[in-house]
């Protein structure tokens, strides 16, 4: 790699994680520093300066590959808000150091959010899960690990299907699995104790922006009275919403929806398929997080606490 260039292993994550190789919210944010650590460790600079552009080109690089989740640009806040020094060494020890320390962060935000999610949780208790969230299984285990006896209804989650992920990880876990198709999951909400969902991004009014097809099980439990959780790491706040920012909503390609033969027949035809939708703060229960659960409506001030008004945006400096 010469001088000023992003590394390969900066070039490979960005493509797995826009092609979805590497998915969801957490283990983007993981990739994301673990590319930004080799990016320093294969660096050739020959000063500080050229390495710190060369990461902020890496962090662009990472940034521009999917716009919905906050776990990605709080991911490059955390690494490149650390990369000071004056020699190359210098800014590659903090970084490797802040990186390491990120992740081990990761890890423990789960392990105890996995606590608070599993104090909502009783034996015989049914919980819904859509898409594929790592926050929410972190709970579900500590559940069932502490002896909690759960059954589980999965929706499949149209159009990439991350509920067969969630069905293969709770089935191995020995929790009873029934898998519904996505339309299905109105009919199910009588036997559902929980609904249970992760989170790319949650903004300052509480709102949640998770897997397409969430706002609307959101609605439709609210509507049963069932209890619906949003299990989601203060990673997932999304600090430029306090000062207006929104939310991008990815669109991808609509060959997920209609492929082949398929899209062919149908040309005429509008396709779209949005990946995330919004869950306004009213049709969510609660908030768990690492540092405790909240109504979604007050996490405005924990936003503020851990991010501070003004979170800018290091990679285009
Ligand atoms: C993933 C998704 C997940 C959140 C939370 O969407 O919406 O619910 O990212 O996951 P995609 P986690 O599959 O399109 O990335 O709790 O693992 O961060």
């Amino acid at each position: 790699m010469g001088d000023g260039q992003v590394c390969d292993a900066v070039t490979d994550t960005a493509n797995a994680i826009a092609q979805m190789e590497i998915r969801g919210a957490v283990a983007i944010a993981d990739a994301t520093a673990a590319a930004l650590r080799d990016q320093a460790t294969q660096s050739s600079a020959a000063d500080a300066a050229t390495l710190q552009a060369e990461l902020r080109a890496a962090a662009r690089r990472l940034h521009d590959t999917r716009p919905t989740a906050v776990s990605l640009p709080n991911t490059l806040r955390y690494v490149l808000n650390s990369m000071d020094g004056d020699t190359v060494e210098a800014v590659r020890t903090a970084v490797v150091s802040a990186v390491a320390e990120f992740r081990d962060r990761l890890d423990r935000a789960q392990t105890d959010l996995g606590a608070v999610g599993a104090s909502r949780l009783s034996t015989g208790d049914t919980v819904m899960t859509h898409c594929h969230s790592t926050d929410v299984l972190a709970c579900i285990v500590t559940a069932v690990n502490q002896g909690t006896e759960l059954s589980a209804i999965v929706k499949e989650t149209r159009p990439r299907k991350q509920g067969h992920m969630t069905a293969r990880r709770l089935d191995e876990l020995g929790v009873p699995v029934t898998f519904i198709v996505d339309s299905a999951a109105h009919s199910y909400l009588d036997e559902t104790d929980h609904v249970f969902v992760g989170a790319d991004t949650i903004t300052a009014d509480g709102s949640v922006v998770n897997k397409i097809g969430t706002a609307g099980l959101a609605a439709s439990a609210r509507e049963r009275g069932v209890d619906v959780v949003v299990a989601a790491q203060t990673l997932k706040l999304d600090p430029e919403t306090l000062s207006g920012g929104r939310v991008d909503i990815e669109h991808r390609d609509v060959g997920e929806v209609l492929s082949g033969e398929l899209s062919q027949e149908f040309d005429s035809v509008d396709v779209a398929n949005p990946a995330f939708d919004r869950t306004p703060a009213r049709h969510v229960d609660a908030i768990v997080t690492e540092r405790g659960q909240f109504p979604p409506e007050s996490i405005v001030m924990l936003m503020r606490e851990l991010y501070g008004p003004e979170p800018g945006r290091p990679w285009e400096a």
